[in-house]
């Protein structure tokens, strides 16, 4: 037991210390809004830190000092009497200010969030169970494409995030970056983000949504403008024909199976819109929203039996041969 405790003790410590700066903490602040926001937090917490250690101080004191015999006849001290008004006075007004002080701050860093230009770029996000589907917008409807679970910023712009729910309320939150925004069905809502630094910040659901909600978590890359052309460039195109006969036999499956139906791969008849657009999935990091790095081998995995890994999300089991299995790996692997 004790060697266990041990063991998890570096375990403890990371997660602290990830508390403090570091992997998806809201106190490891890149972006604009994560600044100014980290600005309140620690304004409000010293603030109210000071407040509740004269409160104590108050309290030890009144606790500890002696009091008269029950028995005694009340008597009215009228010096003391009008040190305790100027005292209780003092206080009265010392939370005002306190509390307007907060209204207040609280009022300009939250006008700072929502800033919007001309230059801003416009993403739109809707929240599923349990995934992300991100689409951008081009000059014209035919330079539209859509991603998952995966967002790609320029660095130093301001990025507009349009938020929906497609189905229940969801979160959307990169503590690095900004703060939450809730995705409800029938109600848009907008988000401004602005990374001040090139980076990759881990995202998550924050709002309860059902049994896979910790698995609903995504990255947002921040990247220089021109990588950040590059890939949309990239992304933009038509999905990549099949490089050998082992893709071909792969896409074959794929598109004569019910994956067709429910998933887009551009370029092909597969044009379905309940789950992620394939189209580039071999290029992003991770599949089935943050849960496995994207390899071959997690691919297979979660084709074979997406139902154990991901219990109740809404790809079920479809059934393959073994080579079906292989091809189709191969396939959506060598969708970069
Ligand atoms: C009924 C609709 C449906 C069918 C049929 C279906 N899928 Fe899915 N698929 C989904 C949904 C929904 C997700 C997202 C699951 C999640 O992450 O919660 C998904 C996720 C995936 C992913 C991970 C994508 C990512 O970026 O996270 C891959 C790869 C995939 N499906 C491949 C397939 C293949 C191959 C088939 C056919 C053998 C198939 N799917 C059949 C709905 C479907
Ligand atoms: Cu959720």
């Amino acid at each position: 037991m004790r060697r266990e405790i041990r063991r998890s003790l570096p375990g403890l410590a990371c997660l602290l210390l990830a508390g403090c700066g570091g992997w998806q903490s809201a106190m490891d602040a890149h972006g604009t809004s994560a600044a100014s926001l980290k600005q309140l937090i620690i304004l409000i917490v010293v603030v109210c830190s000071v407040v509740w250690m004269l409160v104590m101080i108050a309290l030890i004191r009144a606790l500890s000092r002696e009091r008269a015999p029950r028995t005694a006849p009340v008597d009215v001290d009228a010096e003391r009497v009008r040190r305790m008004s100027v005292f209780i006075s003092a206080a009265v007004a010392a939370t005002v200010i306190v509390i307007s002080g907060f209204t207040v701050t609280s009022f300009f860093a939250t006008r700072r969030l929502s800033v919007a230009g001309p230059d801003d770029l416009t993403v739109k996000v809707s929240g599923l169970q349990w995934w992300w589907n991100v689409q951008y917008f081009g000059a014209t409807p035919a330079e539209n494409f859509q991603t998952a679970n995966e967002i790609h910023i320029p660095v130093g712009r301001n990025v507009r995030f349009q938020l929906e729910g497609d189905d229940v309320i969801h979160s959307f939150w990169v503590p690095s970056l900004a703060g939450k925004q809730d995705l409800i069905p029938g109600r848009p809502n907008e988000l401004s983000v602005r990374a001040e630094r090139a980076g990759i910040y881990r995202g998550q659901c924050a709002e309860f949504c059902g049994m896979q909600h910790a698995h609903m978590a995504f990255f947002v890359i921040a990247e220089p403008q021109a990588d950040f052309d590059r890939w949309a460039e990239m992304q933009r195109q038509p999905a990549a024909q099949p490089a050998d006969s082992e893709a071909a036999a792969g896409q074959q499956a794929f598109l004569s199976k019910p994956c067709a139906a429910c998933h887009s791969v551009r370029g092909t008849a597969a044009t379905g819109t309940s789950g992620p657009d394939l189209t580039h999935v071999g290029s992003r990091k991770t599949i089935a929203a943050g849960l496995f790095d994207t390899t071959r081998g997690s691919l297979a995995a979660w084709i074979a039996d997406p139902q154990t890994l991901k219990p109740g999300n809404n790809m079920p089991m479809v059934t393959l041969s073994r080579d079906e299995l292989l091809s189709v790996s191969a396939y959506l692997a060598s969708l970069k």
